[in-house]
């Protein structure tokens, strides 16, 4: 047993990538047919037909594709700085980077999913999940832009995150790493017993989103790794896929891989929220950051909050069961319809899927196979919907194409199966190039997904591209899925390593996509709203430049009486009410980035002159046909000088 045990550790741990032996359908990998090629060609000023949002993973972002194109649009900043937006460089956007470790201007970004309303994505937000310093951002889809991040207490390598449930009344965010709760000083050896697992369910404002957490749950010293919502009957619940069921804090590949089952963790949320409504549940103390974005006033506020809602689950007798799963589950995936929810067990030969009607039989029988530390485990046989026999290697994560089929990614044998729900047949498979981690067809983890594709994002992509060096791009393979078989249409390199992505019909956000901000909704405290309104105002050492753009100037444009050791902090309003005009600007020897400030909005950089002298600042976004003559000068004074303030625009100053 034990053998077996190392070999198949040694098997997943290789990083060696395998063509599969299953795979005779191989004559596509060199050349597409031309049938491939028309099906993936947009010509050239055609939309694409889907939005794609591939996480960044350890880019910290989110990049905005699309399909069936592969074309990159757009990388989003969330979880980390980007100078070419400015975020977390401005002062506007420094306080989303906010958590109560201090400002942290990255994460490791994994699983994006879309809003959703009656069980059908809505396109209004993304959510994404932190996993590093746990956050869960929500990104708005009418502006592509972050607009809140929330850290998440007493949660350790966010990573079962962030999954929304069908009216987005939660996204949820369980912890990958148990920890002690609250933290302390303690033995890791003491582990097993007395550290913890959260899952955290943060509710959204049904009209803007706002997030808040709810409760946590504080569950057994397990680690909680994917996670999905139950949808149509099985509403209301939502299933944590665990390993290291044996609670063990080292050695993991070995030590966390004893146990014969791990478990799905089966929560009944409604029935926690009940409780809690009704005054249940114990307030902890914490620190945590909330970190929001206002549109009106362009800028972010953070927050530290002092206080969570933890609940116990022998608190809400049956609300949380626990789902025998072999062997250390990966991916936790419930079908279009809510009926069966597939563990992908890492180390199993096989695929097993639980059905929703007979875990509520069995949990209505009271026939339990015992407990962990009170919560009820089902019996594994009571549950069982069926299982996919030897379908490949390594399974990770499995969609659905609402047409009855799934899709899983082996990681192992590199390969997408295809197999029916129900009887449980593979039908097809097509090799992956190489190592699948996650894959997405658009509206997957959905009531209604759109089967027409599925995007296989890749690990290792070793001779597919051409060589940069030690370190050779990860990349999404795309399929067409409208036919009984796959048929690889194209690949493309993504950002970062991808993990997870989310996939929507392009109409339902195109519509909603904004163009400009209107000038005169422009609350930011230091906005000038015309070039009558521009001044440069000095307070001690801080000087505050209220400064305009339009095309081709800055206005002022001449600033004299700055002093070394001052803070100058230019606020720059984009007077531009024109779709695609956004201005740059950049003062040289500035510890920051450069803005890019789009139409009708004003940001602001602090720039700290160390040495006398006349400096130029210009305009970094070509606008303008005189672009290059978007440009201007601050004289600096030595610290004791008496140069009077002054700023002018379209004279010499005096
Ligand atoms: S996890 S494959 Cu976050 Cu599977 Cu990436
Ligand atoms: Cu404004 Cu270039």
């Amino acid at each position: 047993m034990k053998n077996i045990l190392k070999s198949s550790i040694a098997l997943l741990c290789a990083t060696a990538f395998l063509t599969s032996c299953n795979n005779t359908a191989n004559s596509n990998a060199g050349a597409l047919s031309s049938s491939a090629a028309e099906k993936v060609y947009v010509a050239p000023g055609e939309h694409d037909e889907f939005y794609a949002f591939i996480s960044g993973g350890f880019s910290g972002q989110l990049s905005v594709y699309g399909l069936p194109s592969g074309r990159l649009f757009k990388v989003i900043p969330v979880f980390s700085q980007d100078a070419e937006k400015a975020y977390g460089y401005n002062e506007e956007t420094k306080p989303m980077l906010n958590t109560s470790h201090g400002f942290v201007p990255w994460d490791d970004a994994h699983h994006p999913d879309i809003s959703q309303t009656n069980g059908v994505i809505d396109g209004r937000w993304v959510f994404i999940n932190g996993n590093n310093t746990p956050r869960i951002a929500k990104v708005d889809l009418s502006v592509f832009e972050t607009t809140e991040i929330i850290e998440i207490p007493n949660s350790a390598g966010n990573h079962s995150s962030s999954f929304v449930t069908e009216n987005s009344e939660y996204v949820v965010a369980g912890t990958r790493f148990s920890v002690p709760i609250p933290q302390k000083d303690m033995p890791i050896k003491d582990y097993k017993g007395n550290f913890k697992g959260s899952l955290t369910f943060i509710s959204v404002e049904p009209e803007h989103g706002h997030m808040d957490i709810k409760f946590q749950l504080i569950m057994p010293g397990f680690d909680y790794d994917l996670a999905h919502p139950g949808r149509g009957a099985s509403h209301g619940w939502f299933f944590f896929s665990t390993y290291n069921s044996e609670e063990a804090s080292t050695l993991m590949e070995v030590n966390a891989s004893q146990n014969d089952k791990d478990f799905i963790a089966a929560v009944n949320w409604k029935k926690i929220e009940e409780y809690v409504n009704n005054g249940g549940g114990t307030m902890m103390p914490a620190n945590y950051a909330h970190n929001v974005y206002d549109e009106a006033t362009h800028s972010a506020t953070s927050t530290m909050k002092k206080e969570v809602l933890v609940v116990n689950p022998s608190e809400v007798p049956g609300a949380v069961f626990l789902l025998p799963t072999p062997k250390s589950p990966h991916g936790c995936d419930v079908d279009p319809s809510g009926e069966y929810i597939v563990g992908n067990g890492k180390l199993s030969a096989n695929l097993t899927v639980h059905s929703f009607t007979k875990m509520l039989s069995a949990i209505e029988n009271k026939k339990f196979a015992g407990d962990a530390y009170g919560i009820p485990i089902i019996n594994f046989e009571d549950v069982l919907a069926g299982v996919v026999e030897q379908p490949g290697l390594g399974p990770l994560h499995t969609e659905f194409d609402g047409k009855g089929n799934a899709y899983t990614t082996f990681f192992i044998s590199s390969e997408v199966v295809k197999w029916k729900l129900g009887t449980w047949e593979v039908v097809d498979r097509q090799p992956c190039y190489y190592s699948v981690g996650h894959l997405m067809i658009p509206g997957g983890n959905s009531q209604k997904p759109f089967g027409k594709y599925v995007l296989a994002m890749n690990k290792i992509t070793k001779d597919r591209y051409l060589p940069t060096g030690p370190e050779v791009t990860q990349s999404a393979q795309l399929y067409d899925i409208s036919g009984e078989k796959m048929e690889l249409l194209l690949d493309f390199p993504t950002v970062g390593e991808p993990h997870y992505a989310a996939g929507c019909p392009a109409d339902l956000i195109k519509p909603r996509s904004k163009k400009i901000f209107n000038l005169e909704d422009n609350m930011h405290p230091y906005a000038a709203k015309s070039e009558a309104d521009t001044k440069v105002v000095r307070d001690g050492n801080v000087v505050h430049v209220y400064m305009t753009t339009i095309r081709s100037h800055f206005s002022p444009d001449n600033i004299e009486g700055i002093k070394v050791g001052d803070k100058v902090y230019f606020h720059i309003t984009n007077l531009e009410q024109d779709y695609d005009v956004p201005h740059g600007v950049s003062m040289i020897g500035a510890n920051t980035s450069e803005l890019l400030i789009m139409p009708g909005q004003t940001e602001t950089f602090l720039w700290e002159p160390k040495q006398v002298g006349v400096w130029p600042f210009y305009c970094t976004d070509f606008c303008s046909a005189l672009h290059q003559e978007m440009q201007g000068y601050v004289r600096v004074s030595s610290a004791n000088s008496n140069t009077p303030l002054k700023w002018s625009l379209g004279e010499d100053i005096e």
